[in-house]
């Protein structure tokens, strides 16, 4: 029994434990839903699967955001072994590390290119695959960051990035809302996680966000699953279009 009883859902961007994906995945788990993962090649594998064990989770396959073929595959996949889905949960980005340090202004054309791609694209493409599999509704969330709405030193070309996701978050929900299809993104703080390893000073942020966030602390992947879960589930069901904060506040004062 549980919250999510009965639901059914795919989640991308485990990459290990201590990814906010991870901790999404577990709330919903706890709450009785069913879950698949996808794994972006073969170093991954090895890392998602015994995860997937834990949770009892089904696996989707591979999947590189930047080969539709195998976003083909996974919802192929997923349409074999449940027939439809009740949640999507998108906690992917990606840029070159050498362009999150220094000026946003040096940024090349490829990179922007790859990352609006991967950080931006992905969602949308994967909305429309997942419209299919929801003839009842459902509820996509993505992940974004603070970077979208203010300038944060280093995120340079993803907070570029994050603004047009959670643009797309809002265009998104007006697209599937008559087909009470839900979209929402969470904002949250910064976690250590290896995306953020690529961000010049991390270290420096997250101490940051310590010092002056109301909570007076940063947050962890298992408080974004809480309200991930809350976003998943009916709890939230008069909700669309909104990106919610998970930051212990900092966005009241930063
Ligand atoms: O402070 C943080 N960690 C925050 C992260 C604060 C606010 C938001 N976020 C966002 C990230 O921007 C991202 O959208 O949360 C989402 C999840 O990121 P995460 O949990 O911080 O990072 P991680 O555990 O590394 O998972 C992201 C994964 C990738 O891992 P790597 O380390 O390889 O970048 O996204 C996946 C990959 O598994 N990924 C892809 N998946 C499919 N196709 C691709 C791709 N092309 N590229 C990256």
């Amino acid at each position: 029994q549980g919250l999510m009883a009965g639901k059914r859902g795919l989640i991308l961007g485990v990459a290990n434990n201590r990814s906010i994906a991870w901790g999404i995945a577990k709330a919903c788990a706890e709450q009785g839903a069913e879950i698949s993962l996808t794994y972006q090649g073969e170093a991954f594998r090895k890392r998602v699967e015994p995860l997937a064990k834990e949770l009892g989770a089904h696996i989707a396959g591979h999947c590189d955001v930047t080969d539709p073929a195998s976003l083909d595959a996974v919802f192929d996949e997923i349409k074999k072994q449940w027939g439809k889905i009740d949640f999507v949960v998108h906690a992917i980005a990606f840029s070159d590390k050498d362009e999150l340090d220094g000026r946003y202004i040096d940024t090349t054309h490829g990179n922007f290119l790859r990352t609006m791609d991967i950080s931006v694209f992905s969602f949308t493409t994967i909305a429309k695959r997942a419209e299919e599999l929801m003839p009842d509704g459902g509820s996509l969330l993505t992940l974004t960051y603070y970077g979208a709405e203010k300038v944060m030193p280093h995120y340079n070309v993803m907070g570029v990035a994050k603004a047009a996701l959670e643009a797309s978050v809002r265009y998104l929900a007006v697209d599937l809302g008559s087909k009470n299809i839900r979209v929402n993104a969470i904002s949250a703080g910064p976690i250590k996680t290896l995306a953020a390893s690529g961000i010049g000073d991390f270290r420096y942020i997250l101490k940051w966000n310590e010092y002056n966030a109301p909570l007076k602390r940063t947050v962890t992947p298992e408080e974004v699953g809480d309200s991930g879960l809350y976003f998943l589930s009916d709890l939230s069901r008069g909700v669309t279009g909104e990106i919610h904060h998970v930051d212990s506040g900092y966005h009241v004062v930063g």
